[in-house]
């Protein structure tokens, strides 16, 4: 059993989101992630609004059950995209890479839930005062833009900070994780990187073997100085990365270099040069499998995690 407060507020079965990841969180995988009883999210990413719509309605043919929207808000279509998902009535709105509390009461005022993702107390504080409905905290472990804290460390502080259900993030992959993050407070788990390698994921089996490849030491963080942290698999745009921050390049130089490389990755299965966003758990996930049987070992696996831990704590 895997129940909490946030599956009536979802309407799901399990409280386990995927993560919006750009390019990657496409509509075949966010419906096999609500279909498995998650709550399955599309990454709008860097998606124009029409992209995003033809997503959308794409996920409706492929499940009847709800999903959510990631809105990437250093994208530049960001107020396209807002209109969309306002538009298509999506139940769920995950934010990332930004401070959303501007869009947030149209949004409220559909109904629509707003969970912003958040790498600080600061800023889970801030948008508890706007309204928004639940929080995802989210450790450096995880891959893509990253904050600076972890998520055994995030993840109790802002569960203290705020009165609202916390989500955790990063560094979860399997029943232990969520185990974990429940243990920290959490009331529910965000999961990405594990459901990269799954059947379902429409990214390039290139990037998917790298994924299976990756060890715990296999990723590094790019752009530490530019503004933009974001955590990658080591590979030749790394160190493109590594030699302009010797340089001390500018910022827009680092934008420059990493414009259009994720897709690359992701669709065109440049692994080398192109930017492979996954998280450090990445070194643990060993297996392409299909969204269904990951989300049942891990539902699975629950039980014998926390009797292994009151074995050690005891029960009362
Ligand atoms: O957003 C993510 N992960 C992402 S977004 C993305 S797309 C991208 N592509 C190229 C370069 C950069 C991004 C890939 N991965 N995770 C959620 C997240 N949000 N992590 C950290 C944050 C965050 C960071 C700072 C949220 C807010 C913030 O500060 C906002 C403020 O104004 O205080």
């Amino acid at each position: 059993m895997l129940r909490s407060k946030l599956c009536q507020l979802l309407e799901i079965e399990y409280p386990i989101l995927q993560g919006g990841m750009a390019w990657v969180a496409t509509a075949e995988l966010a419906a096999a992630v609500s279909n498995a009883g998650g709550l399955g999210v599309i990454g709008a990413g860097h998606m124009p609004g029409d992209a995003l719509l033809r997503e959308i309605r794409k996920a409706k043919n492929l499940t009847n059950k709800p999903f959510g929207v990631n809105i990437m808000l250093m994208s530049p279509f960001v107020k396209d995209v807002m209109e969309v998902v306002i538009n298509e009535r999506i139940p769920v709105v995950t934010t990332g890479a930004g401070n959303p509390g501007e869009y947030i009461p149209r949004l409220k005022e559909i109904g629509t839930k707003v969970i912003p993702v958040v790498a600080s107390v600061a800023l889970a504080k801030r948008l508890e005062r706007v309204g928004v409905d639940a929080i995802i905290a989210e450790g450096m472990e995880s891959g893509g833009h990253v904050g600076d804290v972890t998520t055994m460390a995030l993840v109790p502080q802002v569960v203290d900070a705020v009165n609202l259900p916390v989500i955790a993030a990063g560094g979860i992959a399997d029943a232990r994780g969520v185990v974990a993050a429940f243990a920290l407070g959490a009331e529910g788990v965000q999961i990405g990187s594990r459901f990269v390698a799954s059947t379902e994921c429409t990214a390039h089996y290139r990037y998917k073997e790298a994924v299976l490849k990756a060890k715990e030491r296999s990723t590094v963080i790019t752009g530490r100085f530019s503004g933009h942290p974001v955590r990658i698999l080591a590979n030749k745009l790394s160190r493109a990365f590594d030699e302009l921050e010797r340089q001390g390049a500018p910022p827009e130089e680092f934008d420059r270099l990493g414009a259009g490389k994720l897709r690359a990755a992701v669709c065109e299965g440049d692994i080398e040069n192109g930017s492979v966003m996954i998280g450090q758990i990445a070194g643990m996930v060993n297996s392409v499998k299909p969204v269904a049987e990951i989300m049942e070992e891990i539902i699975r696996e629950l039980p014998n995690v926390t009797s292994r831990i009151s074995g050690i704590v005891g029960d009362s």
